[in-house]
C-alpha cells in the first residue's frame, strides 16, 4: 500500500488579486522544476491542508496548492458576518484557475480533484481541455438533482438515520421538506445564534459521514465555527444554483476530455458521492481508468483511496 509522501513545506505562496474584491491564496511545494499539477479542494468551501501536498512525489512534481474563494486562506472569508457570495462562482473560479496558471507561468498542467474537486476539474477541463495534461479524480460529484437529493435530502438517511436527526435539527419542521432550501435561509441569517448553529449541524452530517469507520478528528476539524460557517455556506450557495451549469452538464460535456489520461478513484461505500456518478462518468469517458475501491468511503485519506491516488500521480509523474 502506498501511502503519503513526507510533509513538505511550501517554498513559494502568495494572494493573487482576481478582481471583485477577491484576493485567492496559492502556494507551491516540491520540485519548482517538476511537473506542475494543481490540487482542487473539496465542499466547494473546504480549503487545502499540508496533507494534500504529500499525494505527490516532491522530487517530481512542482505541486499548486488553490484555496478557493471565500475559502481557507482566501479573503474576505465566507464566515465573516456580511459575507457575499455573489461574486463565487463555479465560473470565477474557473477562470481564477486560469490566472493562477499565468501568474505561475505554467503553461499546462495535471489536475487532480476530490469531491468538489471533481466537479471543479471537470469544469475545468471542458473549459481549457488543452490546459491539462492528466486528470486524477476521485469521489465523483456533478452536483446533479439526484446527487444532492441523496445526501442532503434524505437518500443517505436510509444509512444513518442517527446522524440525519442532527441534520434535521435546526431546521424547522414544515420546512423540511426542502432541506437545501431551508439551510440557505438558515445560513445565510446574519445572526449567529442562527447561522453558527446551522452551520456546525451541516458540516457535522458531512464530516461524520465521509469517512468508512467514525472519525473524531475529522468532525472536530470541521465543526470548528469558523470553518463550519464559511464551509456550510459556500457548499449550500453552490447547491441552491446548480453549479450554475445545466442539470447533468460535466458528465455529458466529458466526451471532450477524450485526449486527456483520466484516473477514476472512487470507494464502494461513499455515502456522500456514491459510486452512481464515477459509473456514469466513466461511461461517458471510456478512455479513463476507473479503479473502485471495494473497502472505502469517501474521504482522500482511507487507505485504499490513497493507495489508488499516489499510484495514479506516481504513474503520471514520468
Ligand atoms: N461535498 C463533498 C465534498 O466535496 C458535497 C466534501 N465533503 N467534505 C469535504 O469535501 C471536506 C473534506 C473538504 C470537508
Amino acid at each position: 500500500m502506498r501511502t503519503f509522501y513526507p510533509e513538505i513545506e511550501p517554498y513559494d505562496s502568495g494572494h493573487l488579486e482576481v478582481g471583485d474584491g477577491q484576493a485567492v491564496y496559492w502556494e507551491t511545494s516540491g520540485n519548482p522544476e517538476g511537473k506542475p499539477v494543481v490540487f482542487l479542494h473539496g465542499g466547494p468551501g473546504g480549503g487545502t491542508s499540508s496533507a494534500h501536498r504529500r499525494l505527490f512525489d516532491p522530487a517530481r512534481y512542482r505541486i499548486v496548492l488553490v484555496d478557493q474563494r471565500g475559502c481557507g486562506r482566501s479573503t474576505p472569508h465566507a464566515s465573516e458576518p456580511d459575507a457575499d457570495l455573489s461574486a463565487n462562482t463555479t465560473w470565477h473560479l474557473v477562470a481564477d484557475l486560469e490566472k493562477i496558471r499565468e501568474h505561475l507561468g505554467i503553461d499546462r498542467w495535471q489536475v487532480f480533484g476530490g469531491s468538489w474537486g471533481s466537479a471543479l476539474a471537470l469544469a475545468y477541463a471542458e473549459t481549457h481541455p488543452e490546459r491539462v495534461t492528466e486528470l486524477v479524480l476521485r469521489g465523483i460529484f456533478t452536483l446533479r438533482r439526484v446527487e444532492l437529493d441523496w445526501f442532503y435530502e434524505g437518500g443517505a438517511a436510509a444509512v444513518f438515520p442517527d446522524l440525519w436527526e442532527g441534520f434535521l435539527e435546526p431546521v424547522p419542521v414544515e420546512e423540511r421538506a426542502h432541506l437545501i432550501r431551508a439551510y440557505s435561509v438558515l445560513l445565510n441569517d446574519p445572526d449567529p445564534a442562527v447561522h453558527g448553529p446551522a452551520a456546525i449541524a451541516w458540516s457535522r452530517w458531512e464530516s461524520s459521514t465521509i469517512t468508512l469507520r467514525p472519525s473524531e478528528s475529522t468532525v472536530a476539524r470541521f465543526t470548528e465555527p469558523g470553518f463550519a460557517v464559511a464551509f456550510a455556506r459556500i457548499e449550500n450557495h453552490y447547491f441552491m444554483n446548480g453549479g450554475w451549469w445545466d442539470e447533468g452538464q460535466l458528465i455529458r460535456d466529458a466526451p471532450k476530455l477524450a485526449g486527456i489520461p483520466t484516473v477514476i478513484v472512487q470507494g464502494r461505500y461513499d455515502m456522500c458521492t456514491p459510486p452512481m456518478t464515477a459509473w456514469a462518468l466513466a461511461e461517458a469517458m471510456p478512455h479513463a481508468e476507473l479503479r473502485m475501491i471495494p473497502d472505502a468511503g469517501h474521504a482522500f485519506d482511507e487507505p485504499g483511496i490513497l493507495d489508488a491516488l499516489i499510484d495514479a500521480t506516481d504513474r503520471f509523474a514520468s
